[in-house]
């Protein structure tokens, strides 16, 4: 793998992540500090219930120590869980050099595949040589990643099997909601069942919603959204060339719309939709519609037959008339399984809108077969919408040219382009920013792990139970880590809103380029416009 880098990987390689003040002298020499109790953000009686021995915890704390403890060779398990992120191999760094900077005896192990290789005693021992190859590199194919979902008594019994045999002392699972939901029910299992290995989890996803008072963004967010900023902002200047297309870009982010407000915030387009607005305003889809062709026809009219507009990739599930679709959908297919399957979409349609309202059977029947289907596509292990399989960008294109069509005074043209950028910005080479973090979260995961806390705590130190609430998943409730969506109160989008009117009818584009990774500090550490505007660092103006 070494030798298949570019001149930019080889100085990429070089690079050496910065790691907070406190562990800086090495894993040994950190003092923890315990703060109070804590609870969780919803239904506390429940998630009390399913985590008897790991609710409450408190938050920990790390400061620098005076004495460094006397040292212990331990044995680690990683995981990668989910979707990938960039950064994620700087986390297995940080672990790395973390647990070698307590014993150089101390043992790596990295499942393969995602949390079906712990179950299935999957792995590989990370040596030095192969750690080598993957700093500062995006992807996850270092080991690979994987969506099972832990839930079944005989998953935990081989996890907890594969742990003794391997003589682990902690798994730390690098992951989104729903994987570091799987790492906080693993590590109540192991609490339950008397196992001396702690879990412990980091918080993963580009789609930027694993975040609270605590935790100040998941990894990868910042990579992910400047390299669709870069890819946006080469649209826009091509747009603006030929002035002759429409571009309708869908951007990743199951449901928040984080990365889409992002990149609005580096690149201004002509359009952006943010769901929590539209669910907000109780916007229905013909709402939505109307307000897109407005801003198309209030351009055509000033001979400006060409934009670019953002759609959040979960855009739909916000249409409070297509989100109680989309969810008594997922209800009747997790109890009709059997009888759909096979069908075709006409055939499933029909029957569907047996065991769905009235209301959601006109609004399934109003969309067209191609959305149809895509809206009754399987969903994932954990019972999400596979949102990423539901073309919005063409639903939307198709609908605004029939509402333009209907239009009397509509004079102008429509050409329309769709594009989904998600999976281009998903194993980006980390930005400074990405690639500090998450070494920073994987060094911090074996000072826990050292001190053999973890059971309950992500790599910052944070109770799981903490960020959970009740879901319902596969047609059941589940407790799952509660999604922290754009807050329509928050400075990134009240920035955003004040300056929206002005981007609709002008060429504000902003044209971000390649990340930076050296240069003026300012452009290379300092972050996104979303913690800025949140830190206060950036006013709205
Ligand atoms: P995670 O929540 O696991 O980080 O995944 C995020 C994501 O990239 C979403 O933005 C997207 O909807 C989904 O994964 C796509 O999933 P898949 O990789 O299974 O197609």
């Amino acid at each position: 793998m070494a030798d298949n880098l570019s001149v930019l990987g080889k100085a990429r390689k070089a690079y050496k992540p910065k790691l907070p003040v406190a562990l800086r002298n090495g894993a040994l020499k950190v003092a923890l500090v315990k703060g109070k109790p804590t609870e969780s953000v919803r239904d506390q009686a429940k998630i009390k219930a399913l985590f008897p021995n790991t609710y409450g915890a408190p938050y920990i704390g790390m400061k620098k120590a005076t004495k460094a403890a006397a040292g212990k060779a331990l044995n680690v398990g990683v995981v990668l869980s989910g979707g990938q992120a960039p950064g994620g191999h700087n986390v297995i760094a940080g672990i790395f050099d973390g647990i070698k900077s307590i014993s150089k005896n101390s043992k790596l192990l990295g499942f393969l595949g995602g949390p079906s290789g712990l179950e299935n005693g999957k792995f590989i021992v990370i040596n030095e040589k192969i750690m080598d190859a993957y700093r500062n590199t995006g992807g996850f194919d270092i080991i690979q990643s994987g969506r099972t979902k832990l839930e079944t008594e005989e998953q935990f019994k081989k996890c907890m099997a594969v742990a003794k045999a391997q003589k682990l002392d902690a798994i730390v699972i690098i992951g989104g909601d729903d994987s570091n939901t799987n790492a906080a029910v693993l590590g109540e299992y192991f609490q339950a069942h008397g196992a001396t290995c702690v879990v412990c989890g980091c918080p993963k996803t580009i789609d930027g919603d694993l975040k609270n008072e605590y935790i100040e963004t998941s990894f990868g967010f910042d990579t992910a959204v400047k390299t669709y900023s870069e890819l946006i902002g080469n649209i826009m200047r091509d747009a603006n060339s030929a002035q002759k297309y429409w571009h309708f870009i869908k951007l990743m982010g199951r449901s928040a719309s984080h990365i889409a407000l992002e990149a609005a915030l580096q690149t201004h387009p002509n359009i952006c939709l943010i769901s929590e607005e539209v669910k907000a305003k109780k916007m229905k889809l013909k709402q939505v519609i109307k307000y897109v062709a407005d801003i198309v026809a209030a351009r055509a009219a000033a001979g400006k037959n060409f934009g670019v507009a953002l759609i959040p990739e979960g855009l739909l599930e916000f249409i409070p008339d297509v989100g109680v679709l989309i969810s008594e959908l997922s209800e009747a297919l997790a109890h009709h399984e059997k009888e759909v399957e096979g069908l075709d979409t006409a055939a499933k349609v029909e029957l569907l809108c047996k065991w769905i309202s009235k209301a959601s059977a006109e609004v399934l029947k109003s969309l067209p077969s191609t959305t149809q289907g895509q809206l009754m596509l399987d969903r994932d292990s954990h019972g999400n919408v596979q949102v990423s399989l539901i073309e919005t960008e063409k639903l939307i294109i198709e609908m605004v040219k029939k509402e333009l069509k209907s239009r009397k005074n509509f004079k102008g043209k429509f050409s329309a382009l769709n594009h989904f950028f998600g999976y281009e910005g998903r194993c980006a080479a980390p930005s400074n920013f990405d690639a500090d973090y998450c070494y920073s979260l994987g060094f911090t995961a074996s000072v826990l792990a050292f001190n053999k806390i973890i059971e309950k705590w992500t790599a910052g130190g944070i109770p799981i139970t903490m960020m959970m609430n009740i879901e319902r998943r596969h047609g059941a409730d589940k407790p799952v880590i509660q999604k922290a969506l754009v807050e329509l109160n928050g400075a990134p989008f009240k920035f955003f809103a004040k300056n929206r009117d002005v981007w609709a009818k002008t060429e504000s584009y902003t044209y971000p380029g390649p990340i930076q990774y050296w240069g003026p500090s300012e452009v290379c550490d300092v972050t996104n416009f979303t913690i800025k505007l949140e830190r206060g660092a950036l006013k709205v103006k």
